[in-house]
């Protein structure tokens, strides 16, 4: 029985992997997770809300499930991925904030993860592109193979960056160890302190193609000034335009020699973080700057993974699950003139904030879900978040999924067959907590600026306890506290039961103190 054959007779009914439809390998749906870096929900051209055009992406909602109610669990990638690949609330793990380059691993190792459930249930796993979840113990040496790694949390290939394409070190991470290094020129990684005649975008600001706005004043590599300094590993070192091309191809031929078998493979584009640098046949795509034309890049690429998926003949047997780490941002730390060439283009679309803001901006993300042949085409508000990743790509995939996790199975309206979803879901910025409840969202009294000044981001740090309506107030204008007594007692007692000590109104203060 081929493959596709398969997957057929198994899913015919409307519960998929359903008890008495155990998957055997030959029926598992391949799963490709592809998640965009700081990519706002009006980003997307498909939901109607931005200028900018991404044909390839859209074409997955016109013959797949588009969320117009999806979250992610956090305003900041570390947390996000998180909670994807653990099933964790990350703000139940004090160390599930944005990582420098050099931090550990944060998933311990001997705790369920998705990756994992799925090696259980027969698949080949593999994490292309951005991580952002730490390796190695805290010390690593960076020419020796890295100690845990990505494989040691479930991925049987990793190829990676560690952190963000804006911090050190800036270099691909293969299966823990880093590619292209030479024995003479070993590669040293700080965050504390430059290396001895080393260049900064301080000391050295004539070798720089990019200038910070604020922080990346560090090392500089590619006349790209990052943060954190790093030294040696000179023929490690990526080439930014080229990145996306890297990981498209790293992602095919992984595709290529796994296409007999059923695999689980995330991607984690690193588009539109900055820095925004595309290949040059990208540039000047859009009139919105660099940024405009790295989201036209990660376009391109899904695009071409879709086109690879189609010539394998795959389509039929991989579920496809597009998605965006965070909420979106213009000025994020260069002066790439993202802010001044917005112009009409709306990156949060119709909601207030973006990335770090406790505003919906910042998690409520683009979602769609394509299976050829078994989602059709429509536009869904059931209320999903990447932390039901684990339980629903399980239920999926006829993998099983650990007791006491956070995640909640929602497949059947991840495949469109369903509307039910979550009925509350804490959302995060920066250790900053909020609860949504249906259409409603409660956020606590937070100390701290309304405005962050380097980003301009609106925090939605608020004096006293904020309630909004998202059905008939999408941008949180008009705050229902005083209006709404009932609800706003309802939510509060609800929102201190479910994160107890873990909500601190003091929280920013302690963070900078640390
Ligand atoms: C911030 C960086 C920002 C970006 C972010 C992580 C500064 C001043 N800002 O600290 O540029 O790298 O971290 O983004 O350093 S995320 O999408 O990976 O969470
Ligand atoms: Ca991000």
């Amino acid at each position: 029985m081929n493959r596709k054959t398969g997957i057929a007779i198994c899913l015919g009914g409307a519960a998929v992997a359903a008890a008495g439809c155990a998957l055997t390998p030959a029926q598992k749906p391949n799963i490709l997770l592809i998640v965009a870096d700081d990519l706002g929900i009006g980003d997307v051209g498909c939901y109607g809300m931005g200028r900018i055009p991404t044909p390839a992406i859209d074409s997955l909602a016109l013959g797949g499930v588009r969320f117009t109610n999806a979250y992610a669990t956090s305003a900041t990638s570390t947390p996000s991925r998180y909670a994807m690949f653990t099933g964790l609330y990350p703000w139940t793990n004090p160390a599930a904030q944005i990582l420098p380059g050099d931090a550990p691993l944060i998933i311990p190792t001997d705790i369920p993860t998705l990756p994992k459930a799925l090696q259980e249930a027969g698949y080949s796993t593999a994490a292309i592109g951005k991580w952002h979840l730490g390796m190695g113990n805290g010390n690593i040496d960076w020419n020796k193979p890295i100690s845990p790694c990505a494989n040691d949390i479930g991925f049987d290939y990793s190829c990676l960056i560690a952190a963000t394409n804006d911090r050190v070190p800036t270099v691909y991470v293969e299966n823990g160890s880093v590619l292209g290094l030479e024995a003479d020129d070993p590669l040293e990684v700080s965050y504390e302190k430059n290396f001895e005649g080393e260049p900064t975008a301080l000391s050295n600001p004539e070798m720089l193609r990019l200038t910070p706005h604020h922080g990346h004043n560090c090392s500089i590599v590619n006349g790209v000034p990052r943060i954190g300094y790093m030294k040696g590993g000179k023929s490690a070192v990526w080439n930014d335009e080229d990145m996306a091309d890297y990981f498209v191809g790293k992602v095919k031929s992984y595709i290529d020699t796994h296409s007999e078998e059923p695999f689980f493979l995330y991607y984690g584009l690193h588009q539109p973080h900055v820095p925004r640098l595309p290949h040059s046949r990208f540039l000047g795509s859009t009139p919105y700057g660099t940024r405009g034309d790295a989201i036209v890049e990660a376009d391109w690429c899904v695009g071409e993974v879709m086109r690879c998926l189609d010539e394998k003949g795959l389509l039929e047997n991989t579920i496809v699950i597009f998605t965006s780490d965070n909420g979106p941002v213009l000025q994020d730390g260069y002066n790439d003139l993202a802010d001044s060439l917005v112009a009409d283009h709306t990156p949060s679309g119709i909601y207030r904030g973006g990335k770090y803001s406790a505003y919906d901006g910042g998690t409520h993300i683009p979602m769609i879900v394509y299976w050829k042949g078994h989602t059709r085409k429509q536009v869904s508000d059931a209320f999903v978040s990447q932390l039901d990743y684990f339980a629903s790509i399980a239920r999926l995939a006829g993998a099983e999924t650990p007791e006491g996790i956070d995640s909640e199975d929602y497949s059947r309206s991840f495949l469109g067959k369903s509307k039910k979803g979550r009925s509350s879901l804490i959302l995060e910025a920066k250790s900053h907590l909020a609860l949504k409840e249906g259409s409603w969202i409660l956020i606590p009294p937070y100390k701290g600026r309304k405005v962050r000044p380097d980003t301009g981001t609106e925090l939605g740090n608020l004096k006293d306890y904020a309630l909004f309506n998202l059905d008939d107030d999408p941008h949180q204008d008009r705050d229902l506290s005083s209006t709404e007594p009932e609800k706003l007692s309802q939510m509060k007692d609800r929102f201190h039961s479910m994160v107890g000590s873990y909500y601190d109104p003091d929280i920013t203060a302690k963070l900078k103190k640390k």
